[in-house]
């Protein structure tokens, strides 16, 4: 394709671009109004929240145009235009001819079998005769929003889960084969998770699959997969309203399975027993932590760990994209990472893991990629993990950093998906990113974890004179100069870690400058799962740390069938931690004290290669 016709398909993009400045900040503004009136009163006692919300929401409304696809028709020559370049422009997206199967564990896991799978379709997606690319309704489009609301609320709505579980059943009831079917639509999680396809945007026929977990395509995958499986759902029964609910777990009420999900179509056999209602879930769970000694909290104790280790996760620890989104996956094996963002560790996988039976080979269905998606609760996860994001976008605005990358290679990444009219269509990360725009809400609740900053263990003044002991103490830590590992995580490893000097920068841009705590090189064992907590300055037993405490900085949590993933390419954690070495007032200190502290039974199948902090602009 030459490129000047290329320039041709910019003319609809410009035209479009200057209707949607000219009608957006109105129609937005409208749309905004009650919630925003709501969120804002939820914040009141967070004037910098507030402040940079109403900043962010100016900027996202001024930006919005670059993520409208008003280039329209053009878009397949457009995408063609970079597939035919080489280098830092290809976008990602699958190769819908190579779906393949694929294997769940493996084989050299002496207690575990190898599991095949197939979750391709009986014939090829390639083979549909026309893909369409997603068109994201115009704004001032007349259909109505759908309003999806918290699920363990919904328990008295009759009519609401007289239609959700006749939808279920009508889903449940069509041939297998079908794409609105249960079994196909539960395959999505499998074909696009455990690597049944490979790479359309890979150099050469190399076999790299494509993968959307642990990187900066787990949002805006997800986000197009409940919001196809709520339209179809709607479309089954002629309901254009209709919208899945979510599993408001960042909210004490909210936190056990809700008890629609306990009865009828939306029931699942394959269920950890103890962790069925009223058990509240346990944000910091991993599957054999008993076995390791630990005592489960009370109830009580165990929502405000939750809401404390949300607090870290949603608002400290996360503060720039590639925190909160994950790492930033290329093309090609060089570009292959893994490092899932703050909210994919936990409560992304730490939830389906503890929904998930332990007593089952893989922990099905929840704890388990390729049979997650099969449990109806399943949606209602992912759709509170898709509102998760929506919230982080809000309060991060106000640093005056962008709430999400503007890389073109993330924006043109892409999936695919049957609609409600069983049409597959090319989905784009472009059309993920503003919810509005594709005509869906969430009923507002309040968010507690915003106020469950924590306090420091001891006072600051005292934990620096322990750690000063400490220090002497050569037996005990490890010194400076081996924060290079590897380590096996059988217990814990206390690191010392020099701070870098921070980079130039200009006067009035410091606040804008991360620190960030990197733990790199993570492998787990095959066919395992894994968790370790991450803790800065730990000077209390580590047998009693929780995300309770402010030295508490993140998680790595590995699901079960996770494995392709964790092939070659980089593997890091990342969790901010500028706010946390200001509470502990360490923030003038030349070098900070870092515990990776194993939870469950897998720490020695877990292995770290180092720990060093860099700076994030
Ligand atoms: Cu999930």
């Amino acid at each position: 394709m030459k490129p000047s016709s290329s320039v041709w398909c910019f003319v609809p993009f410009l035209v479009g671009l200057v209707l949607v400045l000219i009608l957006l900040p109105q129609g937005n503004q409208h749309q905004h109004h009650g919630r925003s009136n709501q969120i804002l009163s939820q914040l009141s006692s967070k004037a910098i929240l507030v402040e940079g919300w109403l900043r962010d929401k100016q900027s996202t409304t001024d930006a919005e145009p670059a993520s409208s696809s008003s280039s329209s028709s053009c878009s397949t020559e457009y995408y063609y235009y970079y597939m035919s370049g080489s280098g830092n422009g290809i976008p990602l997206g699958p190769n819908l001819s190579t779906c393949h199967p694929t294997s769940s564990q493996n084989a050299d896991t002496p207690h575990r079998s190898s599991h095949e799978l197939n979750c391709c379709p009986a014939l090829p997606d390639s083979r549909e005769p026309i893909i369409k690319d997603f068109q994201l309704p115009s704004p001032s489009s007349a259909s109505p929003v759908r309003i999806r609301r918290p699920a363990h609320r919904l328990a008295l709505d009759k009519e609401y889960l007289t239609k959700y579980n006749k939808a279920v059943a009508i889903m449940k009831r069509l041939p297998p084969d079908h794409p609105h079917s249960w079994h196909r639509q539960s395959q999505i999680h499998c074909i696009y998770c455990n690597g049944a396809y490979n790479q359309a945007s890979a150099d050469g026929a190399a076999d790299v699959p494509f993968m959307v977990h642990g990187s900066w395509l787990f949002f805006p995958f997800h986000r197009f997969y409940v919001y196809f499986h709520e339209r179809i759902l709607g479309k089954l029964i002629g309901d254009d309203t209709f919208a899945l609910p979510y599993w408001n777990y960042d909210s004490p009420d909210g936190m056990p399975i809700p008890d629609i999900y306990m009865k009828g179509e939306l029931h699942d056999e394959k269920r950890a027993t103890r962790h069925l209602p009223p058990a509240p879930v346990a944000i910091d769970y991993t599957p054999d932590k008993l076995d390791t000694g630990y005592v489960e909290p009370p109830a009580a104790e165990q929502a405000a760990i939750n809401l404390a280790l949300l607090y870290q996760h949603m608002v400290s620890g996360a503060l720039k994209p590639e925190l909160f989104m994950g790492c930033k996956l290329r093309p090609g094996e060089d570009g292959a990472c893994f490092g899932p963002g703050t909210v994919e560790a936990a409560p992304h996988n730490s939830v389906h893991l503890w929904v998930g039976n332990t007593d089952l080979p893989e922990y099905e269905d929840m704890g388990t990629i390729y049979a997650a998606a099969r449990d109806p609760v399943f949606y209602a996860h992912h759709t509170n993990i898709d509102r998760l994001w929506a919230l982080w976008r809000r309060l991060h605005g106000y640093r005056g950093a962008r709430p999400e990358f503007d890389d073109p290679q993330w924006l043109d990444s892409h999936f695919y998906f049957y609609d409600e009219n069983a049409d597959l269509v090319r989905v784009g990360v472009r059309d993920a990113i503003d919810m509005d725009r594709l005509g869906y809400a969430y009923e507002e609740v309040d968010l507690p974890w915003l106020d469950a900053r924590p306090k420091p263990s001891v006072a600051p003044e005292l934990a620096r004179s322990l750690l000063r002991a400490k220090e002497k103490d050569y037996d005990n830590m490890l010194r400076m100069a081996t924060n290079k590992g590897p380590w096996t995580l059988e217990g814990t490893v206390r690191v010392q870690v020099a701070r870098p000097p921070k980079s130039t920068i200009k006067a009035g841009q410091e606040e804008l400058e991360e620190e960030v705590l990197v733990v790199e090189g993570i492998s787990v064992e095959k066919g395992m799962h894994a968790k370790f907590d991450i803790y800065v300055n730990l000077v209390v037993d580590e047998t009693v740390a929780s995300p309770k405490l402010r030295e508490y900085a993140g998680c790595f949590v590995k699901m079960k069938g996770a494995d392709v993933a964790m092939k070659g390419g980089s593997r890091n954690m990342k969790v901010g931690i500028s706010e946390i070495l200001e509470d502990l007032e360490a923030g003038e200190d030349e070098s900070i004290w870092v515990s990776l502290v194993p939870r469950g039974a897998t720490g020695n199948a877990t292995r770290v290669d180092g720990i060093r902090i860099e700076y994030m602009q």
